[in-house]
């Protein structure tokens, strides 16, 4: 792709491909609604770290948004967690209908690993990064933690917590740590370490977004709090808004320390993009 391209128009041109159609529509409503970008950013900022240009990494980290997009269709359905807004606007079952929405969230998971095979990586790096993309994303990885979540009850403690967090969370945010290290031709132990500080990050991430859902508005946020709704168990209800937000900074300093260590990786940019993640009020 060209290198200037914005990464909103990078996820245009893969869309350009798909049939005009409503799901087609409803596919482009919710994957161009903006969102923070933050799995395909850290993708970029491993493969940079490492000395690389970042355009190899453009269509693994479109497959990742277009992953994370589905999730968050699924997520946002009646069935699920139900909710109206998202990203700021109308969720897609609300904009479109429930079986849109469905299929929407099916296409972008299947043309995610489209996506991802136009990659001009070789075969053994496409295969591998596709791997792994597979298992953050499936019944091992970020559909286990949906599934632990909806499982969640009045008996839920801090290990069961984190544990869903582990596999709702932390997978899609390890992926494109891992893709990235695929990318730069890392061993396996190496590939290893970045999941743990994907995992850490995960944790950090998720329980700053408990505080952000009982400190922020709605308004500013761009969705509703569903969790209080749900009544469901969350770091908040189990630690208080102190020990959290004390454990969710620690979590990201100790992703930090774990970076540095990074043999053969620049760590300045990723761990600047951290923190401003670490900052963020959305
Ligand atoms: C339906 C298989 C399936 C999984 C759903 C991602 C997810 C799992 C549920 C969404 C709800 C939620 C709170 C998930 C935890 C991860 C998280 C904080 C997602 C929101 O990610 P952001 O903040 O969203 O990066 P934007 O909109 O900025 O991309």
């Amino acid at each position: 792709m060209v290198k200037t391209m914005s990464f909103e128009d990078k996820l245009k041109f893969q869309l350009q491909d798909l049939t005009d159609s409503r799901v087609k529509d409803s596919i482009s409503y919710s994957l161009l609604a903006g969102g923070k970008r933050i799995r395909p950013m850290l993708l970029y900022e491993v493969v940079k770290g490492y000395g690389i240009e970042e355009t190899v990494a453009d269509e693994f980290a479109c497959a990742l948004e277009m992953i994370h997009t589905y999730s968050l269709i699924h997520d946002d359905l009646p069935s699920m967690d139900n909710d109206d807004l998202r990203r700021g606007i109308p969720t897609n079952h609300k904009q479109f209908d429930e079986a849109t929405a469905i299929l929407a969230g099916d296409g972008l998971l299947t043309y995610a690993f489209e996506t991802a095979t136009r990659s001009k990586l070789s075969a053994e790096q496409i295969v591998k990064a596709v791997k792994v993309l597979a298992l953050m994303a499936g019944p091992n990885g970020m559909v286990l933690g949906q599934c632990l979540d909806m499982k969640e009850d009045s008996n839920t403690n801090w290990e069961d917590i984190k544990r869903i967090h582990k596999y709702k969370t932390g997978c899609l945010l390890s992926a494109p740590l891992m893709i990235g290290a695929i990318i730069a031709n890392q061993n396996d132990d190496v590939i290893l370490e970045w999941q743990k500080i994907g995992n850490m990050i995960g944790l950090a991430f998720q329980i700053q977004d408990d505080l952000l859902d009982v400190t922020v508005s709605t308004e500013i946020l761009g969705k509703t709090n569903s969790d209080v709704r749900n009544e469901k168990v969350t770091s908040i209800s189990l630690l208080g808004i102190e020990q959290t937000s004390n454990l969710m900074k620690q979590l990201y300093e100790d992703s930090c320390s774990l970076i540095c260590n990074m043999k053969g990786f620049d760590s300045t940019a990723l761990i600047h993009f951290i923190q401003k993640i670490n900052q963020r009020t959305k």
